[in-house]
């Protein structure tokens, strides 16, 4: 199967985008700080719902001067949810076809991920919060093979009923009770913290939070904006902290939304309150509707709204090469958003795929200027669309021998040395 890794090699080979000199570098040495938003959409940000904003921390986190904020970033999650959000993020690979990368191949696996890759690219030290068991989605394997030094999951916290929510500690909690651990954490770090309080369908006790709710027939759309603006205050006090406490100087923070909260079938009841019309509204809309934030702060970077169409699959590169490490010998599928190299063409599990110019969706093409169908494609337009969906087909194509036939056992970038799973033990905090 090692022969396999050839194509994969000439397509990483041909589709890396080099580093843009004005960015790269610019957060060497820096703790990098990953906050993963539950089920967070991009439509949230700057969104007034009765005339007040959803996220105003968020909204003044994306204008702020010293974060790149993407506004057409998509998610590109498969049955993986939230596992397949965090494979992309952290390895640039994408999820699987059907089930998730993480349960089905994670335990034994090889990666070369975020963790390990910053390990060995200036002695970085690794922790995940999440206020869940640490089993969902067979994290606790998972991570020992992704290098993460330590695993804050739920054992680490106070999960008395009051205190949890569905899938796990509130997130207001996960971030007041990290502190304490992440003041012992050895500099530099790359921390990620999981939020989990905006997940459908979104229950919020009227204590936590008494955001307006909509009136909508759909519970879940109803609620949506107040788990949305209870999980905006808890990044505000978490900003608040790490400005006090001066971490927040010498640390490079970026902050994705991990796929959508509303599905397409809830959008329908979602129109209401956006002011869209039913009848104008169809796929195009929906996919539209799939982007999610990226965005980067960090003291002293030079930000601004970037346009750039990208995914979840960028992010990894993007990250390494603000931290000056080397990209071209790691298996990534995906490209710089700050380079001008970065490949636009935005992949969808489904094999769809968005441009910055038309979306295609089982093969429909839709201008981007005005959601209409091109019902009559040039022949130029068509060509241009049949090639980009043989790039789209043949890179998750890929992806996929990488997951399913494990061949990163079969390649090691120069430099690098494999992670050995055994050398990570996350005990439970249950000492
Ligand atoms: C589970 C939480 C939610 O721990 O991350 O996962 P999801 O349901 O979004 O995949
Ligand atoms: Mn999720």
């Amino acid at each position: 199967e090692s022969y396999d890794l050839e194509p994969v090699k000439n397509f990483i080979k041909e589709h890396y985008a080099a580093p843009n000199a004005s960015y790269e570098g610019v957060a060497k040495g820096k703790n990098v700080i990953v906050i993963h938003l539950e089920s967070f959409q991009q439509f949230l940000i700057d969104y007034k719902f009765e005339g007040q904003e959803v996220t105003p921390f968020l909204n003044s986190l994306y204008h702020d001067q010293n974060t790149l904020s993407f506004s057409n970033f998509f998610h590109q999650v498969g049955q993986g949810k939230t596992s397949d959000a965090e494979n992309m993020m952290e390895t640039s690979v994408y999820g699987l076809p059907q089930g998730s990368v993480f349960t089905t191949l994670g335990s034994d696996n090889t990666f070369q991920a975020a963790p390990s890759i910053l390990k060995q690219n200036g002695d970085y030290t690794s922790a995940v919060f999440h206020g869940n068991v640490g089993s969902f989605w067979n994290r606790n394997n998972v991570y020992k093979n992704f290098g993460y030094n330590y695993f804050f999951d739920s054992s680490y916290f106070n999960t008395s009923p009051d205190n949890v929510l569905q899938y796990g500690l509130k997130d207001k909690l996960l971030f007041g009770e990290s502190i304490k651990y992440l003041e012992q954490m050895q500099q530099p770090f790359y921390a990620k913290f999981i939020t989990v309080t905006n997940h459908f369908p979104f229950p919020l006790p009227e204590k936590d939070g008494d955001f307006p709710r909509a009136t909508t027939e759909n519970t879940a759309v109803n609620n949506y904006f107040a788990t949305a603006h209870y999980l905006d205050q808890s990044l505000e006090e978490f900003f608040d902290y790490l400005k006090s406490s001066g971490l927040y100087d010498n640390s490079m923070i970026v902050l994705y939304g991990d796929h959508y909260g509303l599905s397409n079938s809830d959008n329908k009841s979602l129109l209401s309150v956006l002011g869209r019309d039913p009848d104008t509204w169809g796929d195009y809309d929906n996919a539209q509707l799939q982007r999610v934030p990226f965005m980067i702060n960090m003291k002293g970077l030079k930000g601004g709204i970037q346009t750039q169409y990208g995914g979840e699959i960028d992010a990894l590169p993007t990250i390494l090469h603000l931290l000056g490490v080397d990209t071209t010998n790691y298996i990534q599928f995906g490209t710089d958003l700050m380079s001008s190299d970065h490949d636009q063409v935005v992949a969808f599990r489904n094999h769809n795929f968005v441009t910055p110019d038309y979306t295609v969706l089982d093969g429909t093409i839709y201008k981007n200027s005005d959601g209409t169908e091109v019902t009559m494609p040039s022949a130029k337009l068509k060509k241009q669309v049949a090639t980009w969906q043989k790039q789209v087909t043949h890179e998750l194509s890929l992806s996929d021998d990488v997951n399913e036939k494990n061949l990163l056992r079969f390649y090691t970038p120069d430099g690098f040395k494999p992670v050995d799973p055994s050398n990570f033990n996350y005990q439970s905090g249950y000492q």
